[in-house]
């Protein structure tokens, strides 16, 4: 009998595990903005009991810490499609497209992650994966060379790519060919101390952007943070100082609520690094950090207008402003946004996952009731969806905090989904179908359930 495969959870929960070891030992700093964490979510359990319930019936406390996501950026479309078949070997799939040229950063994204209530509850980890876009580079000559440099490397090992092939014949993989297949994939995520050009060439291309330089002048895409969660990211922040890590100077994202909605982030300051250039002259470059997030509930279309609307009336009143200061005018402005489970319902503004309760469970039919009577009964109950997915405003804050605030404007106005879903080799998804698809279907099933 053939050995059987293993799920594509497993290897996913397998391999977030090894890059995050392999992170650690790479930046020990982010070993200790880990220690932080978890220093600071266990205070945050002993302060509050009804939270710490709330997470162990939810299954959530054995793997707090864990990583819910990292970075990387590739450079020629061959790159990308390749790493969406690798992804697909651990049920991580593109969804979403981000534009990041709106602020100054010439690349586009999406998040390889997964879709299904099953494998985001088994573990969520996914990688925000960006493109750099060549055409925005204004002068010819850069542009080839950087395009030459790229053709002369291959980001994946032979063993990596016959894994993915193996995998995509049969349908899976066995223990040892997963186990094998996780080693060789690590590989396209390491650091390399040794880059593929000399040092004029490396500072030609980082005077374009150092965004260039990090994704040309390396022999991979080295993954350039991870990110744990954090039940009280403001705690975080404060303390990093004293822990020796710079924090970036603001929390992107919403303010600090009742009920968290979409996602907030920070991050301690990339370090500048020792680099081995080819030829005599030898210099530094910066590019890895630690970040951690604070995961709310996903909104609706509508719900995402009113933040992105409310967010833009915030960044008018906070340039410049620390981080308290910046806090505080968020809070200020996001009085406007309902911040009541409820309310945010009955609104329309937020997606939600119905479930029997155990009254429910043991009812018997029940004629012709609406799902807000069912739940008025106490029957159903309704459990916000956690947002899955990034914010293009904060992840061109993270971007920029760790890009020595370098921008250009001219990049400015440049989203191209179609030639990046052609780089890629397939359609990316949309994150609001793929929210308004889970709420659906969990509507359905407790109607069913209930016998309407
Ligand atoms: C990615 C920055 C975006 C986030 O969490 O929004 C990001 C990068 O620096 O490559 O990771
Ligand atoms: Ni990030």
């Amino acid at each position: 009998m053939p050995a059987p495969y293993l799920s594509s959870d497993e290897i996913r929960d397998r391999f977030s595990r090894a890059m995050s070891a392999m992170y650690q030992a790479e930046v020990p700093q982010y070993g200790a903005l880990l220690d932080l964490v978890e220093r600071v979510n266990r205070q945050v359990l002993e302060a509050d009991p009804a939270l710490a319930g709330r997470l162990a019936s939810q299954g959530e406390l054995e793997r707090l810490d864990a990583e819910r996501h990292g970075a990387i950026r590739v450079g020629t479309a061959q790159e990308l499609a390749m790493l969406r078949r690798l992804f697909a070997v651990m049920g991580m799939h593109p969804v979403g497209y981000y534009d990041l040229s709106e602020a100054g950063v010439p690349v586009h994204s999406t998040a390889f992650r997964p879709v299904d209530d099953a494998a985001l509850a088994r573990n969520p980890f996914r990688i925000f994966t960006s493109l750099l876009r060549l055409e925005l580079i204004e002068s010819p000559a850069l542009r080839e060379r950087a395009a030459a440099i790229l053709a002369g490397r291959d980001i994946f090992t032979p063993g990596c790519r016959q894994l993915i092939e193996l995998h995509e014949a049969q349908g899976g993989l066995d223990e040892e060919q997963a186990e094998r297949f996780i080693g060789e994939a690590l590989e396209t995520f390491r650091w390399h101390r040794d880059a593929t050009v000399d040092l004029d060439t490396y500072q030609a291309l980082h005077a374009e952007h150092r965004l260039i330089a990090d994704v040309v002048c390396f022999r991979g895409p080295h993954i350039n943070h991870l990110t744990p969660r954090t039940l009280d990211i403001d705690e975080v922040q404060r303390r990093m100082p004293d822990a020796g890590m710079q924090p970036k100077a603001v929390i992107e994202g919403p303010p600090r609520r009742a009920c968290p909605i979409l996602l907030r982030q920070t991050s301690f300051k990339a370090l500048e690094e020792g680099i081995r250039f080819a030829g005599e002259r030898q210099g530094t470059h910066t590019a890895r950090f630690g970040e951690i997030e604070q995961r709310g509930m996903a909104l609706t279309a509508r719900g995402r207008e009113r933040y992105d609307s409310l967010l833009g009336e915030a960044r008018r009143r906070t340039a410049g402003l620390d981080n308290e200061a910046h806090q505080r005018v968020l809070e200020e402005v996001f009085a406007d946004f309902p911040d009541d489970e409820t309310v945010l319902r009955r609104e329309g503004l937020a997606f939600f996952h119905y479930r029997l309760t155990d009254a429910g469970t043991g009812a018997d039919r029940v004629e012709g009731a609406s799902l807000e009577a069912l739940i008025a009964q106490g029957l159903v109950e309704a459990l916000p969806l956690t947002y899955e997915d990034f914010l293009p405003v904060s992840a061109a804050g993270i971007f920029q905090s760790n890009l020595g605030g370098g921008q250009n404007g001219a990049y400015a106005g440049n989203a191209n989904r179609e030639a990046f879903e052609q780089a890629l080799g397939a359609p990316v998804s949309d994150e609001l179908a793929l929210y308004a698809e889970r709420e659906r279907a969990s509507r359905e099933a407790v109607l069913q359930a209930l016998g309407r």
